[in-house]
């Protein structure tokens, strides 16, 4: 067991909370931030059983990555080992309605974390880790991407997380932090947000499963992503940060599959066989055995610009790490689909009881 003290940003979210209770289980004391929201917003957490309690090793505190004081304010008082930089304005489509935000969240708050640390005089102890995303590769034209790929970010969310990557180098170049990018292609779990396309996916179809909905509406049905399970991806950000040498890495299976594919694997989960008809915004998704339409096309889903395929070459973390995810993608779809067709049956159930 260690006896470190870790900082979370974006502990809410799906990869804070499940590295939340990583470290804990490691023997981390672990502080957390939150936002201040007009609804609970700590629902995963507490599908985790992680409550902070006085005298217990879980910390929740408000802090918001556009609030550079309120950041600052933390790191004096916990004095963390290592910081581990989850939060953000994680939804890429979301990123085009609200660009600016976009940028002071995911850009410059991560300026202002590694500036607070620099202040403080933590540079030569503090371990600092930046969420990266393959997103930075955007629709650039080489895969399977690795961490010598060009990058050419294509959305607001893209371009911003490129400030937060390139500032995380330069403060480990010029200030000799240990500060690492953590380069993750998607990864996914029950708790992922619901508007991602997978956990969208998955409730769509425990919802067609239990009788509550006909049909699921989705956008670009050919975009390819390399998709991991967030639980995988945690213990990858771990070793990124023990390793002697700060370094950036990309994390990923080296796997891709399509959107298209993702669907037809999670309407197998419920024994329905999707066969396409139609071509562009008509196509269509058929359960061979009913004859029901179960998908169609909306182009409200379409994104100004897109990214179209991506697929992480994981060699370097492999060799110098010697992590590689374990969740296989037909894992994960499975798991996915299992857990909302369970809370859709509590849910019901509740209600029929209530
Ligand atoms: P997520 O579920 O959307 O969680 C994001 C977290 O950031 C939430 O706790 C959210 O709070 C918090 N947050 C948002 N804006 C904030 C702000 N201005 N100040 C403070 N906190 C703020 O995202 P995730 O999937 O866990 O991803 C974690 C990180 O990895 C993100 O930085 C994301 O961009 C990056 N990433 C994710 C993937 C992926 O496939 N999941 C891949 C590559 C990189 P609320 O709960 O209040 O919304
Ligand atoms: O699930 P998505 O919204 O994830 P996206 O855009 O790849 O971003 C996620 O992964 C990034 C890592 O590469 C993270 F950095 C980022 O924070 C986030 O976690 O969309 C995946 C693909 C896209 O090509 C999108 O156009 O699915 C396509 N898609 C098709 N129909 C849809 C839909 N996406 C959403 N959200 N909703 C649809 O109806």
């Amino acid at each position: 067991m260690v006896s470190k003290t870790a900082l979370i940003t974006g502990v809410t979210g799906q990869d804070g909370a499940y590295l939340a209770a990583y470290l804990l289980e490691k023997g981390y004391t672990v502080h957390g931030t939150m936002r201040r929201s007009s609804a609970p917003n700590h629902y995963r957490l507490d599908r985790l059983g992680l409550t902070p309690q006085v005298g217990g090793a879980f910390h929740l505190h408000y802090a918001d990555l556009t609030d550079a004081m309120s950041l600052m304010r933390l790191i004096a008082a916990l004095k963390p080992d290592e910081i581990y930089n989850l939060a953000a304005q994680s939804d890429v489509a979301v990123s085009f309605s609200v660009a600016a935000y976009t940028h002071q969240a995911n850009g410059l708050g991560a300026v202002h974390l590694l500036e607070a640390v620099r202040h403080l005089g933590m540079a030569s102890h503090v371990r600092y880790y930046q969420a990266s995303t393959s997103e930075l590769y955007g629709d650039g034209p080489v895969w399977p991407q690795n961490e010598e790929t060009p990058f050419r970010p294509c959305s607001p969310y893209g371009v911003a997380k490129l400030t937060a990557y390139w500032s995380t180098v330069n403060y480990r170049h010029g200030y000799q932090m240990h500060a690492s990018n953590g380069i993750l292609f998607n990864h996914e779990s029950p708790l992922r947000g619901p508007n991602f396309v997978t956990r969208k996916v998955t409730i769509a179809v425990a919802e067609i499963a239990t009788g509550q909905r006909e049909c699921l509406m989705i956008g670009n049905l050919n975009a390819k992503r390399d998709w991991g399970h967030a639980k995988d991806s945690v213990d990858g950000i771990w070793h990124i940060t023990q390793h002697k040498e700060p370094g950036d890495y990309v994390l990923a299976t080296g796997e891709t599959h399509s959107v298209r594919e993702f669907i037809e694997r999670a309407f197998a989960c419920i024994g329905a066989d999707i066969q396409w008809q139609g071509e562009g915004v008509h196509e269509q998704g058929i359960d061979r055995k009913t004859g029901k339409v179960r998908v169609q096309v909306d182009p409200q889903f379409f994104r100004p610009t897109e990214v179209p395929l991506l697929c992480g070459d994981p060699s370097k973390v492999r060799r110098e790490l010697g992590w590689q995810h374990r969740i296989s993608f037909e894992q994960l779809v499975t798991e996915m689909v299992e857990s909302d067709i369970a809370q859709l049956k509590a849910q019901l159930t509740a209600q029929l009881t209530s």
